[in-house]
């Protein structure tokens, strides 16, 4: 396969003005009817480039008459019309098969319903066409199907006429204003039932909201109906952007590659991000369908009103645009516990990612497939960079940018150059050292140096960066870090900062960290401090400084920034169990963790603060964090030996206290959703999955279980008896199952649950829940629960030293190539980390590795994850 490189771009020679479709659904196939008006931009005849896959295609004609055979090159996936005069209309007529297309991209059958995905590439799967995101039309779609079956069709913009068709069918017509590039066309023709709401939007515009949801779940949409309200508001005060059609739709789908799709007003969402209900869904779901509705509504002004040029710039539109929901999400929750939430979530998933073998800029220079390239860099990290402005320019500055940006491109299909110079030139302001986080790859390291000079009182902090080699760059420049620093006096008191003689306001300094090392001197300071470094994670960097374990707990105790405060408790847990990890290895005793202890039982006994920081302080990093943070090769079983063992011991002198919050958080209220609700629940599950591993607990956790009136507790429960293996898990997994057995969300936790209980042996669980009537490999959220969770949340299983785990993930990864390459190359990405491992299971891994490679008609996508992963 060839790869695309990102300085290849040329613009496409054809303006498009209308598209006119015409889809006929029928049992067996679909007709799909393309007119497309072509204007050449030079004004000269020339050829038409089109993108063709999978199409039977019945006619071509141009201008009203049928092209000749030898005016037509079809060569993969292109099809050229030679010598088209300057202005034409081209109208092609193919058959497709949505009922047998199970890839879930383009136009496809998702039970009983049809439903389209097209970003990036799905379009051409439907018609031919310049299936590019810079080539933008205005779209009238007509669809036509059986009325019994079918009797919801929906697509981009208005309705504007529908009728009868004849031998019960019926078609409706709809049409969308906005010129619009063919990864944001949508179509759904299915058995829905519908909610609806209302929005006024600022200027006074009705807008009719409409959920779309298979009959029986209608009660659980109230969520992401008020989570979209809430969005469009927001976005109103925010940002200033209002919603700009009469009518948004959202269809939820079980059967979806992705979380959601932001379609010009009729989103098609993954169910597991509109559908809850208190007793089906955990708070951390009700948190992502919030997150999710806003992510996808806010798409309208980042991504579909302004575009991207080309895929390259991919960042330019999810970076942004996950910033956007971020930034929603903590002004709807608690700001802090999102923060750490998302933090989490870039460590794990984007910090190994830039470390392996598909290290890639936010803004790639080359792939082979792009939907290998929706990515944690993209989507987290570019939302880091983002916020980096943001903590450059502050909130006007940011939003100056923002509104010349929207000046500047409304309509267009632009580049991350383009964000740049309107935040550089809306600030007036020189960003050009900034853009090199666009093009480097990897992750800095940041190594902190102090000096205290007593007699003086000053300290001076020395910071230097170096961001080691990645498989894709070799070599690296220093970047544009803001690293936000505080002091605290030794008894935990924030102190007043002046930095190299200048008073700064507030107790955090923002240093400017431009070189490869520079030095800052704060003064007028009458002891030591302890430094409070990254504050909120004002750069995706990590931090060296030698922390001795009083200044963590001077942190951990009293730091009022809460990103810097969970990060003391996490370094202080993290450094006590790798300890450990050596202390084994070397054959020794293992001890108990002292210090951690007394930081923990100070955070039990502080009532003033946040119990959902408390919870987040509390809960030790995981096994693949821990590997991650390891130097030198991952010990799976001994990190997992060392955890469990700081966990027991902290669960034992940890039990009064617990208990004691245990017991004050389990009031017995209802279920409700709201933070304080949310928090109080975070902090006693927290203390329940300590208190599991003492005697007494167990039976606590059984009570839970069978007294709990929501999801939340009742899987916090479940998970604690399945994970540490306590007596009744089986039983309680059974109950489980008999009750949500039509329930294919809950179900999926349930896979989920037994996918990552720790041991060699799960594997084997694995494999015979895939024969489970509720499992099907066809179905990706079925695979992510079950194949997913095992390969990527369960290191002890997956790294079985017999190497069944790999076995096994090779194996699905090859079934599944033949049905869904996107969700194949996703599973396939497991194996990236194999250079970590010891040499016999780095070995079983690149056998595994080499016979996915060595599979006959392997899709591009999985493709290009092992070979570079071979590389
Ligand atoms: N649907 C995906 C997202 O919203 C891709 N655009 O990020
Ligand atoms: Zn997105």
């Amino acid at each position: 396969p060839q790869s695309v490189q990102r300085a290849d771009y040329t613009p496409y020679p054809w303006r498009l003005d209308q598209v006119e479709l015409h889809v006929g659904v029928h049992d067996d196939h679909t007709l799909v009817q393309a007119a497309i008006d072509f204007e050449s931009v030079s004004g000269e005849p020339g050829d038409i480039a089109l993108d063709a896959v999978d199409l039977e295609i019945i006619a071509i004609e141009l201008d009203g008459e049928v092209v000749a055979e030898d005016r037509i090159t079809r060569e993969g996936e292109r099809l050229v019309i030679h010598d088209a005069p300057a202005r034409c209309r081209v109208v092609t007529k193919q058959r497709i098969h949505p009922e047998a297309n199970t890839a879930l991209e383009g136009l496809y059958g998702a039970g009983r319903h049809f439903l389209t995905q097209c970003e990036p590439e799905g379009f051409r799967k439907i018609a031919c066409f310049p299936d590019r995101p810079d080539v933008m039309a205005r779209y009238t779609v007509t669809i036509e199907a059986n009325r019994e079956r079918f009797p919801v069709l929906l697509s981009n913009g208005n309705l504007v006429a529908e009728g009868d068709a004849g031998n019960g069918r019926h078609w409706c017509r709809w049409e969308d204003p906005f010129p619009k590039p063919s990864y944001l066309f949508a179509l759904v023709a299915g058995d829905f039932v519908f909610t609806e709401d209302h929005f006024t939007t600022c200027s006074g515009r009705e807008v009719t909201l409409r959920i779309y949801v298979e009959d029986g779940n209608l009660d659980r949409c109230d969520y992401a109906m008020a989570s979209l309200i809430n969005a469009m508001r927001w976005d109103e005060e925010r940002f200033g952007l209002e919603y700009d059609l009469d009518i948004y739709n959202i269809v939820a789908t079980s059967e979806f590659n992705m979380g959601a799709m932001e379609n010009k007003s009729l989103n098609i969402f993954n169910t597991r991000y509109v559908l809850a209900r208190p007793d089906t869904a955990t708070d951390i779901d009700y948190q992502g369908i919030e997150g999710v509705i806003g992510h996808e509504y806010f798409h309208n002004w980042t991504g579909n009103r302004v575009t991207c040029r080309d895929w390259f710039q991919l960042t330019l539109k999810e970076g942004l645009t996950v910033f956007r929901d971020e930034e929603f999400s903590a002004d709807m929750q608690s700001r802090a516990v999102k923060r750490i939430q998302d933090i989490r979530d870039l460590r794990l998933r984007q910090f190994p990612e830039d470390a392996g073998p598909m290290s890639h800029p936010i803004r790639p220079d080359h792939y082979v497939e792009i939907n290998n390239f929706y990515t944690a860099t993209v989507y987290q990290k570019g939302a880091t960079v983002i916020r980096m402005y943001h903590t450059l320019l502050g909130e006007e500055g940011f939003q100056e940018g923002m509104r010349l940006y929207f000046e500047r491109h409304d309509g267009q299909a632009v580049t991350c150059d383009d964000f740049l110079a309107a935040m550089a030139d809306a600030n007036d302001v020189d960003l050009s050292a900034f853009s090199r986080w666009y093009a480097q790859s990897g992750t800095p390291v940041v190594t902190v140096d102090t000096t205290w000079d007593a007699a003086a009182g000053t300290l001076r902090v020395t910071l230097e960066q170096q961001t080691p080699a990645t498989h894709d760059q070799a070599d690296k420049q220093p970047l544009v870090i803001p690293f936000a620093i505080g002091l605290l006096s030794r008894a935990g008191e924030p102190l007043a900062l002046t930095v190299d003689g200048e008073a700064v306001d507030g107790d955090t300094a923002v240093l400017l960290l431009e070189k490869a090392r520079q030095s800052y001197e704060f003064s007028g300071l009458a002891e030591a401090p302890v430094p409070s470094l990254l504050r909120d994670f004002s750069a995706p960097v990590k931090v060296r400084y030698d922390y001795t374990e009083a200044e963590l707990a001077t942190l951990i105790a009293h730091d009022s920034d809460h990103f810097a405060r969970w990060e003391a408790a996490q370094r202080l847990a993290a450094g006590t169990i790798l300890d450990q990890v050596a202390v084994l290895a070397a054959g020794g005793e293992l001890n108990p963790p002292r210090a951690l202890d007394t930081a923990f039982a100070g955070l039990l006994d502080d009532s003033d603060a946040d119990p959902a920081l408390v919870a987040e302080a509390l809960t030790l990093p995981t096994e693949e964090g821990l590997g991650e943070m390891m130097e030198g090769q991952v010990d799976v079983d001994g990190i997992h030996a060392a955890r469990q063992f700081t966990r027991r011991s902290l669960a034992q002198s940890l039990g009064p206290r617990l208990r004691e919050r245990y017991t004050a958080l389990d009031d017995g209220a209802s279920y409700n959703y709201g933070s304080d609700s949310i928090a109080r629940r975070s902090l006693k599950n927290v203390c329940l999955s300590y208190l599991a591993l003492t005697d007494r607990g167990v039976g606590l956790v059984h009570r839970q279980l069978e007294h709990c009136d929501n999801m939340t507790d009742s899987l916090a429960a479940l998970r604690s008896l399945v994970i540490d293996d306590l007596p009744g898990a089986p039983e309680a997994l059974a109950d489980f199952a008999e009750r949500w057995d039509a329930d294919a969300l809950v179900m999926d936790k349930w896979f989920v649950i037994q996918a990552i209980r720790p041991g060699h042996d799960t594997v084997g669980t694995v494999r015979d829940l895939m024969g489970h009537p509720r499992f099907s490999l066809r179905n990706p959220n079925k695979v992510r629960a079950l194949i997913g969770a095992f390969a990527m949340l369960n290191p002890t299983g997956f790294h079985a030293p017999d190497g069944e785990g790999y076995r096994f993930l090779a194996d699905q990864v090859i079934a599944l190539d033949r049905i869904n390459p996107q969700v194949a190359a996703r599973l396939a990405g497991s194996f990236n980390r194999w250079p970590r491992y010891d040499a016999p299971r780095r070995e079983r891994m690149k056998a595994e590795l080499a016979r996915i490679a060595d599979t006959d008609g392997l899709s591009n996508d999985v493709y290009e994850i092992v070979s570079n992963a071979l590389d």
